[in-house]
């Protein structure tokens, strides 16, 4: 067994990651992070989006940003997204964990309205927004796990901090364990689901925002208060598609990540961003065995997520 860890992980995993009340943490996102975000003072006119890593939180921080500036899109030049939402758990320098600054000291300062992004589970989350109350929005993106899996696997190989798995086999074996980076699947999505009629909940699916991005935008601008024209409504969802945001240096995460924190090898965080790409990775047997794990921690939870696309991706509708 390594050292600090509940049960056997890779070495890739011991080498970069920590291990917190059973969750497997990157060292990237530190244990005094963790604790600040705990006890992070909460404003009621907070907007946070939270996520398990690899739903398409960059896309939602992207329409938020987008809805904020009412469509403005010149707002965004010169400036990344990602650098205007406090990623709270996280350092600011991604080569220097131990010793750099922290994102949440920023999130601290910035001014109201803030826009706040958390991966954590709900037991790491600010006290305020933990529970089945929460006393901020929290906009919430869900993308299955299956393809969120494979996204992992790939962001796991693209950047440094991440532990680089000597194959899918052995990132699978631990995601089925729910022993990946930032824990289980079912531990982040489920809370969420059901708090989902919660007025300051609005729980999104990245499979229904492929399907129909302008619904999507229209429901996070109306979860935001914000009103906005129809024409504002195709100018944000046209700027929004992976294509459009993949071009997009102020969208696309691969502008910021710096040659010190990214493997290369031609890799690029926007990757694919579609639905079923699972099927190229899991053999029959991941298969069977993943099924019969999902279809007993969603029994009874009325979730039902998309795994295979129906229909094809027209971005010219709109
Ligand atoms: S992270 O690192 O956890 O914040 O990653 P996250 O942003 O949540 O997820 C990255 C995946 O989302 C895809 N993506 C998109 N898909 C469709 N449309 C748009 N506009 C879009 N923007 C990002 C991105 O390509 C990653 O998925 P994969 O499957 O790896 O391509």
């Amino acid at each position: 067994m390594n050292a600090g860890f509940s049960a056997k992980v890779p070495a890739c995993v011991a080498e970069t990651c920590y291990e917190h009340e059973g969750v497997i943490v990157p060292n990237i996102m530190p244990l005094r992070a963790l604790k600040r975000l705990r006890n992070f003072a909460v404003r009621p006119d907070d907007l946070f989006v939270v996520t398990y890593p690899k739903s398409g939180t960059t896309w939602a921080e992207h329409l938020m940003m987008l809805i904020r500036f009412n469509g403005n899109l010149n707002k965004l030049e010169g400036k990344h997204v990602l650098k205007l939402i406090p990623f709270l758990e996280h350092v600011k320098d991604l080569a220097n964990p131990s010793t750099s600054a922290l994102q949440i000291d920023r999130a601290e300062r910035l001014k109201s309205p803030r826009i706040l992004k958390s991966h954590c589970h709900p037991p790491f989350l600010p006290l305020d927004i933990s529970t089945d109350d929460p006393k901020a929005k929290v906009l919430y993106v869900a993308r299955n796990p299956k393809d969120t899996a494979v996204s992992l696997y790939h962001f796991c190989h693209y950047v440094g901090p991440m532990p680089s798995y000597e194959s899918w086999d052995v990132f699978f074996e631990e995601y089925l364990a729910g022993r990946t980076p930032q824990g289980s699947w079912f531990d982040n999505v489920l809370p969420w689901w059901r708090r989902r009629n919660h007025p300051n909940v609005l729980f999104l699916k990245y499979e229904d925002m492929i399907k129909d991005l302008p619904t999507a935008v229209r429901q996070i601008a109306h979860f935001m208060g914000k009103s906005l024209s129809d024409d504002v409504i195709k100018r944000i969802s046209r700027a929004s598609t992976f294509k459009a945001m993949k071009n997009n240096p102020s969208s696309n995460p691969d502008s910021i990540i710096s040659p010190a924190i990214s493997r290369g090898n031609n890799q690029s965080f926007m990757r694919k961003g579609i639905i079923g790409d699972w099927k190229n990775y899991f053999t029959a047997d991941q298969n069977r065995k993943f099924d019969e794990l999902y279809e007993k921690k969603m029994a009874g939870t009325g979730l039902v997520m998309q795994f295979e696309a129906k229909a094809p991706f027209i971005p010219s509708l709109y």
